[in-house]
């Protein structure tokens, strides 16, 4: 059994928003297609406190996109975004949310971020998405949404170690940084993950 796991497509990480990526908006009809496809489909939301320890703004001195040392792992300070029940942590308004039988919201911890759907970044506190999908009889899970190098990526890795198989469908997500993004598709094929386009899906 597959299921379709929509990341992020929230409208911070749109154009005009807080943490914007190139094109995010584009990934929209993309996923509203494909969602048909499937008899699952999950979202996850990035759901911070005000406090959260990622933003640059709660740590003196520091800059947006800095990189600091947060309890021994590595930090990128990040604009704030998808602060908890605001406008920027909503879906983007077009995404179509009839299908989507469950939200994981994720990054709730102030003391520690939260890429992956699965776990937070130190893989301490588990989201039970792995559990839940498990309980659906689901084996293989398609990947779809935002930003591709950071959430999209670490959601993916999970899911390998999580013994799922992963699909990544690139032209339903877009990345802060292409290259980073080049990297990331590289290292899921390592790990045994499949990268297609949703045209090899919808035919
Ligand atoms: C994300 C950076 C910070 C993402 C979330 O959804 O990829 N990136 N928080
Ligand atoms: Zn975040």
């Amino acid at each position: 059994m597959k299921a379709l796991l929509i990341i992020d497509v929230q409208n911070d990480f749109m154009p005009g928003g807080a943490l914007a990526v190139r094109e995010g908006d584009k990934v929209v009809p993309v996923i509203n297609r494909l969602q048909e496809k499937f008899d699952l489909v999950i979202a996850t939301q990035d759901w911070h406190p005000l406090n959260h320890a990622s933003f640059a703004e709660n740590h003196a001195g520091k800059n947006e996109f800095e990189i600091i040392d947060l309890d021994g792992i590595q930090q990128i300070l990040w604009p704030v975004h998808c602060v908890q029940n605001s406008e920027g942590a909503q879906f983007h308004p077009d995404l179509k949310t009839s299908k989507i039988e469950a939200i994981f919201r994720k990054g709730t911890n102030p003391e520690i971020d939260s890429y992956s759907g699965f776990y937070d970044n130190a893989h301490l506190k588990s989201t039970g998405l792995a559990g839940y999908l498990r309980e659906k009889g689901v084996t293989e899970i398609y990947f779809c949404g935002l930003a591709a190098e950071f959430c999209v990526f670490f959601s993916v890795k999970d899911a390998l170690k999580e013994g799922f198989s992963a699909v990544l469908i690139e032209d339903a997500t877009r990345a802060l940084d292409n290259a980073e993004f080049k990297k990331a598709k590289e290292e899921i094929l390592k790990k045994g993950g499949r990268v297609i386009v949703s045209e090899d899906f919808l035919n």
